[in-house]
């Protein structure tokens, strides 16, 4: 009753911004992500009948606090499925995702963890429900089960079982590159589970949003399998900058940017004038993500590390799905 999964985190080119069912995290908008080599968390999960509570640890610590909650109640539904109530585990994780590059962890944490807790109960899941389990845990982590390309589809049923994400092309479909800018700001004070609760509650902006996002998916798609980067590119800073102008009509209004966060996207849009191809997209936090081609990597990041309030810019190539060590 031991396994050990590998899981990659993701980064939404169409973003998922809103629940429409909180306690099974279903969402309101089908997303979509690319998979990331650079950035992955590693988690054992041993089930052992002598164990009186589950034990985790991140990166070698013991954890007590709230992410023990979040990971002992997501346990129970492996236990429950397994008929297995009573039976806690050891859970051992190590995340390579540097919490200053504001990427959510809590991707590639949930998808290790759902790999690993299914594998060491030999449920012998398919994808699908993989997904679809691991969306209990966080929702974007349910995009990470896969490599390369992929989309969240947000269902319609009430109970959930529609709503898991697909595969739409694989990691050697297409080599593009994600550069993670870090800046030297502060904590974000709106975590992403509120602020999306805020907006869907009190934004005046939202049902704009929903109304513009069937044709975003769909031309981003076909983009994708097109290979068409100019196109992928603009629609996914679009989406983006739709997503964070939600926020300003929500009631209390917040914004993840700082003034760095425009800097850099503005950097972003003087290498589109000098004829780099290079688009920007942000999640909930500050930190802005770059999407360029190989080919121009070079000129990209010399520009993102010149540019002022920049700390780090870390680079990734796609990544792959799930893995067992
Ligand atoms: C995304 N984000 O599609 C969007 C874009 C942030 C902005 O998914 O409440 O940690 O655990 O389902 O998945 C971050 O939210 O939220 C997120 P929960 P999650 O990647």
């Amino acid at each position: 009753m031991r396994a050990t999964a590998k899981a990659h985190t993701n980064i939404a080119l169409i973003k998922y911004w809103g629940k429409r069912n909180e306690e099974l995290i279903l969402p309101t908008n089908s997303s979509l992500s690319v998979t990331l080599d650079g950035f992955y968390t590693e988690t054992t999960v041993h089930f052992k009948e002598d164990l009186k509570r589950d034990i985790f640890t991140l990166n070698k610590e013991e954890i007590t606090n709230i992410a023990y909650d979040r990971v002992t109640n997501y346990l129970d539904l492996f236990r429950n499925y397994a008929n297995k109530q009573g039976v806690f585990a050891e859970v051992h994780s190590i995340n390579k995702v540097p919490t200053a590059a504001g990427f959510a962890s809590s991707a590639s944490g949930f998808a290790a963890l759902a790999a690993a807790s299914a594998k060491a109960l030999q449920l012998h899941l398919t994808d699908e429900e993989l997904s679809r389990f691991t969306r209990q845990g966080s929702g974007s982590a349910c995009r990470s089960i896969y490599g390369g390309f992929v989309e969240w589809e947000k269902g319609q049923r009430d109970d959930g079982m529609d709503s898991f994400a697909i595969q739409i092309a694989p990691q050697d479909h297409w080599d593009i590159r994600v550069a993670a800018v870090v800046l030297t700001a502060k904590e974000k004070d709106v975590s992403s589970r509120i602020g999306m609760k805020r907006t869907v509650d009190t934004s005046v902006f939202y049902d704009g949003w929903l109304e513009s996002l069937p044709k975003d998916l769909q031309e981003i798609k076909e983009g994708i399998m097109a290979c068409d980067f100019e196109k992928v590119g603009a629609i996914a800073e679009a989406n983006c900058l739709k997503m964070h102008a939600t926020t300003l009509g929500a009631y209390p209004p917040f914004t993840y940017w700082q003034d760095t966060t425009m800097t850099v996207m503005q950097t972003v849009q003087q290498l589109r004038k000098n004829n780099i191809p290079a688009y920007f997209t942000i999640d909930a936090g500050p930190n802005v993500k770059v999407l360029y081609l190989p080919e121009d990597e070079q000129r990209v990041l010399d520009k993102l590390q010149n540019t002022e309030g920049v700390s780090e810019v870390i680079v990734s190539k796609v990544g792959n799905g799930i893995s067992y060590v």
